[in-house]
C-alpha cells in the first residue's frame, strides 16, 4: 500500500491527487491479522451489533398494478406512499423481471470481481468521474474507506452506452457482459418508470407526471462486491449515506448486509431472492418537495462470505431542471429546495463534496451562497461601470453611445441571470469552493428559489 500527498480543499471537501491512490486488494489484505487504519471507522459509525432487528418495509405485489387493475393500483399507491413518507424504503415482488436475467447479472458480478486486480483496473474509474472500476475509492479519500469494490457505468434508454462501456474499457471479449447489463438496465428502466407512475398516483399528481419527467434519463448502474473481512466489526462495506439520485432499485444476494437508519437505530433489510429493494433518493425528495424521504442506509460486511448487490440508480436527464410539480407547492408547503439540475448535483458529489449526511443541505446552501455572491459582485460591477461610463462621457461626448454599449456589454457578461428557456431561467453555473474559473462556455442552471432544507440526511453514496 503506497501513501502519497493529499490536497484538502475544505474540511468537507477532500480531493486526493491522482497519484495518491492506494490499492485495495482484499486477497492480500485478508492475509493480514489487522485491517489498515484507513478502513477502520470511527467508534460512533462502526457496525452496531444490535442492528439485527428487521425494518418493516411493505412487500408490494406489482402483479395487479402491472395488469392494470384499478383497485390494485390504488392499494399499491397507498402502501408506497406510506412507506415513502416514513423512511422511503419498500420491496417489490411480481415485478415482471425474469429470474434468469437476475441470475445472469449476479454471475457476471462474480466473474468480473474474481479477476486479478490488474485486469479489473483496465476499467479504472478516473478522478472526478462517476463510472468505472473503483477499489474501495482509495484514490478519492484517505479515511473511512469502505470494504468493497465497485463497477459503475451509465445507462440511457435505447442507447448502447452499456455495451460500449464494456467493450471500450475491457475489450471485445467482455461484449457478453455488456449484453447482460444492457438487458438488465432496460428492465430496471421499465420497472422504475412503472414505480414513477405509482409515486405520481400516491402524491396526487397523476400517473403521467414523473414517468414523463424520467422518460429520458441518464441513469447509473453499479455492481457492488464486498469481500469477506477479518474484522467486520471495525469497518463498513458502504458508509452511511442517502442516495443523491432519484430512485434506487437494488437486488442483493442471499448473504445480507443492507441496513437502514429508522426510528433512531439501524435495522436490517433481509435478502429476499425474488424481491427488489426500492428506495427514494435526494433528487426525488426534492421533486416531492420534501414529502418523501431519502433515508440513511449502509452495508455491513462479514467474516465468512463475499456479498454482491446490483444497484440501479434512476437519474433525470443531465440538464433537466429538478423542481416539484405545482400541486405540491403552496402557502402551507413552500419550496423545500432550490431548483437544480442532476448534472450540477452529480458534479458537486463527484468533485467537491464527499457525500455524507448533509449533501443536499450543503448543495442547497452552495447554490444559494454562490448565487448571492454572484448577485453582489454583479451589482458592484454594474455600479463601477456606470460611474466610469459617466466619467468617460464627460471627456468623449461623441463616443457616448459606444462607451455605454461597451459598459452594458461588460455588465451583461457578468450578469448572474442569463436566458429564459427550456422551462425556466438559466444562469451560469456557480463555481464550487476552490474551483477555478471555467474557460469558454460555462453552461449551467440553478434558480434562486427560497430554499430551506428540511432534512439532515447522511450520505456516503459514493463510498
Ligand atoms: O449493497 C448494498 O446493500 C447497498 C449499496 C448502496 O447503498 C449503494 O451502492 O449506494
Amino acid at each position: 500500500m503506497v501513501r502519497r500527498r493529499r490536497r484538502e480543499v475544505s474540511p468537507e471537501i477532500e480531493v486526493e491527487s491522482p497519484s495518491s491512490a492506494v490499492v485495495f486488494d482484499a486477497e492480500l489484505l485478508n492475509r493480514e491479522k489487522e485491517i489498515p487504519a484507513r478502513f477502520v471507522w470511527p467508534e460512533d459509525e462502526k457496525p452496531t451489533p444490535d442492528a439485527d432487528e428487521e425494518l418493516k418495509v411493505p412487500l408490494i405485489d406489482l402483479a395487479g398494478f402491472l395488469s392494470g387493475r384499478p383497485e390494485a393500483s390504488e392499494d399499491v399507491a397507498r402502501l408506497v406512499g406510506e412507506a415513502c413518507g416514513k423512511h422511503g424504503f419498500f420491496q417489490v415482488v411480481n415485478h415482471g423481471i425474469s429470474p434468469e436475467l437476475v441470475t445472469a447479472a449476479h454471475r457476471c458480478v462474480e466473474a468480473f470481481f474474481s479477476m486479478p486486480l490488474r485486469e479489473k483496473q483496465r476499467a479504472q474509474r478516473k478522478p472526478g468521474e462517476s463510472c468505472g472500476y473503483a477499489s474501495s475509492f482509495t484514490g478519492r479519500f484517505s479515511a473511512k474507506l469502505p470494504w468493497k469494490e465497485t463497477l459503475s457505468f451509465r445507462f440511457s434508454p435505447s442507447s448502447s452506452l452499456v455495451q460500449d462501456f464494456f467493450v471500450r474499457t475491457l475489450g471485445d471479449e467482455f461484449r457478453h457482459f455488456g449484453e447482460v447489463y444492457e438487458e438488465y438496465c432496460e428492465a430496471m428502466n421499465k420497472l422504475s418508470l412503472d414505480i414513477m407512475e405509482i409515486l405520481g398516483m400516491s402524491l396526487g399528481v397523476g400517473r403521467a407526471h414523473f414517468r414523463e419527467f424520467f422518460n429520458a434519463n441518464d441513469s447509473i448502474m453499479r455492481l457492488n462486491f464486498y469481500p469477506p473481512c477479518q474484522k467486520p466489526e471495525l469497518t463498513l462495506g458502504t458508509g452511511p449515506h442517502c442516495d443523491p439520485t432519484s430512485l434506487t432499485i437494488l437486488h442483493q444476494d442471499d448473504v445480507g448486509g443492507l441496513q437502514v437508519f429508522a426510528d433512531g437505530r439501524w435495522k436490517t433489510i433481509r435478502p429476499k431472492v425474488d424481491a427488489f429493494v426500492v428506495n427514494i433518493g435526494d433528487t426525488f425528495m426534492a421533486l416531492s418537495n420534501g414529502r418523501y424521504r431519502s433515508c440513511l442506509h449502509r452495508a455491513v460486511v462479514n467474516r465468512d462470505a463475499a456479498r454482491k448487490s446490483l444497484a440501479f440508480f434512476l437519474c433525470p436527464a443531465l440538464e433537466k431542471v429538478v423542481a416539484p410539480p405545482g400541486r405540491l407547492v403552496g402557502p402551507a408547503s413552500p419550496r423545500a429546495y432550490p431548483d437544480f439540475t442532476w448534472s450540477a448535483l452529480l458534479e458537486f458529489t463527484q468533485k467537491h463534496y464527499r457525500a455524507d449526511m448533509k449533501t443536499l443541505d450543503a448543495f442547497s446552501q452552495w447554490i444559494q451562497g454562490t448565487l448571492r455572491k454572484q448577485e453582489d459582485d454583479f451589482l458592484s460591477l454594474a455600479l463601477s461601470h456606470s460611474i466610469s461610463g459617466l466619467q468617460g462621457c464627460r471627456f468623449l461626448r461623441g463616443a457616448r453611445v459606444k462607451l455605454w454599449s461597451f459598459h452594458a456589454f461588460l455588465i451583461w457578461q457578468r450578469a448572474p441571470v442569463a436566458i429564459n428557456g427550456g422551462g425556466g431561467w438559466w444562469r451560469r453555473r456557480p463555481r464550487a469552493p476552490g474551483e477555478a474559473a471555467a474557460k469558454g462556455k460555462d453552461k449551467g442552471c440553478l434558480l434562486p428559489h427560497a430554499a430551506n432544507s428540511t432534512q439532515n440526511s447522511i450520505k456516503h453514496w459514493l463510498i
